[in-house]
């Protein structure tokens, strides 16, 4: 077969292709287009087996021609399927992008209100001396409640508040009391220490949550006494909630605590004065507090006869929603809602 009349065909295909190409609307089109000419039943594939009658000395020219061909639709399959998406970008811009809109700005990540509150209030006690204490969330019942002089039958050791990972022996710490344990056990007197951390109960309603964070504060010297307590109390809380905020002290029971009291501060939305925050009483309770129970200190080695000491344990949820007007329900610091977070941003 003629050669020349090969490369002929071939070119009114090549220029065929280029025409139909023009108008196809889709990728898949192309795609489809591309396959009609250069699959084994395609055009070209068709007008290839002829070449098997071409004489053997000009079948390289006539091969080279085919590649050439071949490699020139890829090329514009290529450069078509490019201009079509570059082509659905400028309409997405045009049509749903206006650059003429101001821009918006990213949602920037907050500290936590319980973080803010739980640096703020250690912050007010080491800038009395206190130094800041750690232990862990998973505790031993020895330490969570035999050392703190709770006696085997008290009600925190029931299932109902207690979250045990094995009873009797290991459970998720009830409260940040235990730290006074650990820290006598391991610091030299006097000791002087806040600890902040979460604790966990079996608790769950507006006000009480099933984690929650707490601060406990210790001080054992010789010669610590309630007037020491209620000092540092008081400066707290004027540090933390205002100088004209009056706070009051209410006797109460602790298993490690002798005297115990429950401490109080004036609502900070009515003054005193009574409204549904306080139900009415003009008061709202933050923490519990007490002298260290001889037994405790004796437990730890500590020669009671000399040594003396306070500890008090307060709740940073209750003490960031009185901070923040309007939060009405303890669940909303671990929702992580962002908008409800965005309000804390400083
Ligand atoms: C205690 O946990 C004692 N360890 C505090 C203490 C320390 C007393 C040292 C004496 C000496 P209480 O169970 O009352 O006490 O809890 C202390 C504070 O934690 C409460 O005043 C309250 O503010 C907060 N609290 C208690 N349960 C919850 C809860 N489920 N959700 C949020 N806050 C809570």
């Amino acid at each position: 077969m003629d050669p020349n009349e090969i490369i002929a065909r071939l070119q009114l295909l090549a220029e065929q292709f280029a025409g139909e190409l023009q108008n196809q609307p889709t990728e898949q089109a192309i795609r489809d287009l591309q396959a009609a000419y250069l699959s084994k039943k395609g055009k070209l594939g068709e007008l290839q087996q002829s070449l098997g009658k071409v004489e053997p000395a000009q079948r390289k020219v006539v091969g080279q021609a085919f590649n050439q061909a071949k490699q020139a639709i890829v090329q514009s399959v290529s450069e078509a399927i490019e201009t079509l998406v570059k082509k659905a970008e400028d309409v997405y811009l045009n049509e749903y992008f206006d650059v003429t809109l101001p821009g918006r700005l990213p949602l920037r990540g907050t500290m936590h209100p319980i973080s803010i509150a739980m640096y703020d209030i250690v912050d007010v006690f080491t800038s009395m001396g206190f130094d800041v204490a750690e232990g862990p969330e998973i505790e031993t019942d020895e330490f969570n409640f035999a050392k703190l002089n709770f006696p085997d039958d008290h009600p925190a050791r029931d299932m109902q508040d207690t979250l045990f990972i094995e009873e009797g022996k290991t459970l998720l710490r009830t409260h940040m009391s235990p730290v006074q344990i650990r820290s006598l056990l391991d610091r030299p007197l006097p000791v002087q220490v806040v600890a902040p951390g979460a604790v966990y109960r079996r608790d769950d309603d507006p006000t009480h949550s099933p984690m929650f964070f707490q601060i406990e504060g210790l001080l054992v010297d010789k010669g610590v006494h309630f007037g020491h307590l209620k000092g540092v109390l008081n400066t707290f809380i004027h540090q933390v909630f205002g100088a004209d905020v009056q706070m009051r002290v209410r006797p109460s029971f602790f298993p490690f605590t002798e005297p115990s009291v429950e401490v109080d501060i004036q609502c900070i939305y009515c003054k005193g004065a009574g409204c549904r925050l306080c139900s009415q009483t003009g008061w709202i309770e933050i923490l519990g507090a007490g002298m260290m129970d001889p037994n405790v200190l004796e437990g730890v080695g500590i020669d009671s006869e000399v040594y003396s000491g306070f500890a008090f344990g307060l709740g940073v949820d209750r003490v960031s929603m009185l901070r923040y007007e309007g939060i009405s329900s303890i669940k909303l610091f671990y929702e992580n809602d962002p908008r409800f977070l965005e309000r804390f941003w400083r």
